[in-house]
């Protein structure tokens, strides 16, 4: 298909993204024979990985969990080199995947969508394009990734600025040089510890501001040699099943012994195991309790605070960096490599937000309510609009033309996060309500959610049904019971993009399911076993 052409043949689907779940889910689409086509905004493939090319950028997840599972040539040929990849392996390895397979041949780069309306009289959705074309296909699949509309906080003075300003999330190709420059990172969530403790060294002064301290595991991340290879190839099988059996699809499963039932020494020694890990398992694969229950919260969190300070010179900078507002894990927790000893470089200062606040943005620096701070880049690593911006971003017109932007500003529901009642035979990756939209490695749920997703598309098919859409009650249903878990749970009280409440005026409801993966996919499978009951087909 041409970039500019317009199509009045139907396609059979099409894949807005072109990032791990599209091509996942363009190649299981093509398995069925059907037509489809991918649309991306990017040049290249890679969805978060094209985007995030800033300094420092690396997955969270280990590389051996960090990968498709479809192809066993693919797993026996493409080598990791480290525990915790890079960006550019990951950018890497979505472009080895789009070659292997040949799926470049069905993406139309460089092109955004703009509207999507679902053609009551056709049965299709029309979509537009920035590009000027129209596209119609049976069936539409926002592949667009939880977190791929970044926030930019409207400061005052923003475009007045002289200096250069980017958001992570925008970082250009190309790069930007820092060395000798004077530069201020607003935000230290994941992304802000990567990009702080990676240019710390280089700049002439970096001043970081602070809103709110996060709490933060040391990553250990060795170089694999072939032999390292080799053993976690020969595990492959049994990693392959244990992501899908475990919380949140990471291959280690919890610590099941209750918190509290352990004597003291027991409880330090084994958060001090889960700590020397360098992982995620600490507050993965650790105490579940640390998501419910205060006393364990704030015994855990205890245990964290001590181990950040313990590296920090100043007590007053320490005062600033441990975080005393939220429990360990009520917030996504970030790895990192030396992040807190940045704090201890003479060239390194830290503004807390809730000391003295951003005023303005001038065209030499930003002022804060302490003074001006004179800069030549400011970095925003200030998030994201999660599960919802990337869909609110495209005009999306369901049943009688009603637009989902304008439904969302009230109340953001789908079913499962897969389907939104009203929007037929249109299906959301990483959408809310499921854990791929937070509580989950990111690969392990998504590639379930395509999976579904195909098996959907392919029942359709076989019974001779053209739509399928979720009924009202349905919906209902699932967001009573996500709710439920929800309100158990001390991440739903705090205050993070998990929640929505890193946006003014968002709807709030936590964003992932926090059932577990297991029991997702079980409600998932049930759907499936009976013939999507509660669903409508037509
Ligand atoms: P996050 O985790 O949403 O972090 C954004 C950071 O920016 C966080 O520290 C925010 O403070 C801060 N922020 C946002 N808006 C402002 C304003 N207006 N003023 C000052 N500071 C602000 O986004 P990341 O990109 O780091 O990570 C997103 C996910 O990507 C991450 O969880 C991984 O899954 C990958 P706040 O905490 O809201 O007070």
């Amino acid at each position: 298909m041409p970039a500019t052409a317009s199509h009045n043949e139907p396609l059979d689907a099409v894949i807005i993204g072109a990032g791990l779940t599209g091509l996942y889910q363009l190649w299981s689409l093509r398995k069925l024979g059907m037509r489809v086509r991918v649309i991306d905004a990017a040049s290249g493939v890679g969805g978060t990985w094209y985007w995030n090319c800033y300094p420092g950028a690396r997955t969270d997840s280990p590389s051996n969990i960090y990968q498709y599972w479809f192809s066993e040539e693919l797993l026996d040929e493409w080598n990791w080199s480290e525990r915790y990849c890079g960006h550019a392996e990951s950018e890497r390895y979505f472009n080895h995947v789009a070659d292997r397979f040949d799926l470049r041949k069905d993406i139309s780069f460089n092109t955004r969508v703009d509207a999507a309306h679902w053609d009551e009289a056709t049965g299709c959705w029309n979509l537009r394009t920035d590009q000027g074309e129209t596209v119609s296909a049976q069936f539409l699949i926002t592949a667009l990734g939880p977190l791929s509309a970044p926030v930019v906080p409207p400061f005052q003075g923003h475009d007045s600025f002289k200096g250069r300003l980017v958001h992570t999330a925008r970082w250009p190709r190309e790069g930007i040089d820092l060395k000798g420059q004077r530069v201020g990172v607003i935000g230290t969530g994941a992304t802000g510890i990567q990009v702080i403790q990676t240019i710390a060294p280089e700049v002439a002064h970096l001043t970081v501001f602070q809103r709110t301290a996060n709490y933060a595991v040391p990553m250990t991340n060795p170089r694999y040699d072939d032999a390292d290879r080799a053993a976690i190839r020969a595990r492959y099988p049994q990693t392959r099943e244990a992501i899908w059996t475990t919380f949140v699809g990471f291959d280690e499963p919890g610590e099941t012994r209750p918190y509290l039932s352990l004597p003291p020494e027991e409880r330090r020694a084994t958060l001090e195991r889960l700590w020397s890990d360098g992982s995620l398992k600490i507050w993965v694969a650790g105490f579940m309790e640390i998501f419910f229950d205060p006393v364990v919260s704030e015994e855990v969190s205890d245990f964290v605070r001590e181990k950040i300070r313990a590296r920090i010179h100043d007590p007053r900078v320490a005062d600033k960096l441990v975080p005393r507002d939220h429990g360990f894990g009520t917030r996504r927790v970030p790895l990192e490599t030396g992040y807190f000893e940045v704090f201890n470089r003479d060239n390194v200062d830290l503004i807390s937000l809730h000391e003295s606040k951003i005023e303005c943005i001038t065209p030499n620096g930003i002022r804060t309510s302490a003074g001006e701070i004179p800069l030549d880049v400011i970095i925003l690593a200030t998030g994201f609009d999660a599960g919802t911006g990337g869909l609110t971003a495209i005009d999306i017109r369901g049943r009688g033309g009603v637009s989902l932007r304008e439904e969302w500003k009230k109340e953001v529901r789908t079913t499962m996060g897969l389907q939104i009642h009203g929007y037929p035979n249109l299906f959301t990756t990483s959408a809310p309500y499921a854990p791929a939209s937070a509580f989950c490695n990111a690969p392990t749920c998504l590639q379930h959610q395509v999976q579904w997703i195909t098996d959907c598309i392919s029942h359709l098919r076989e019974h001779d049904r053209h739509t399928i859409e979720p009924l009202a009650q349905t919906e209902q249903r699932w967001l009573d019971h996500h709710d439920e878990l929800a309100n158990l749970t001390l991440v739903a009280k705090t205050k993070s993009w998990y929640t929505g409440g890193n946006i003014e005026g968002k709807h709030n409801r936590l964003l992932g399911y926090i059932g577990g993966l297991p029991a997702y996919r079980e409600a998932c499978e049930k759907v499936k076993q009976q013939g999507y009951e509660g669903f409508e087909l037509a």
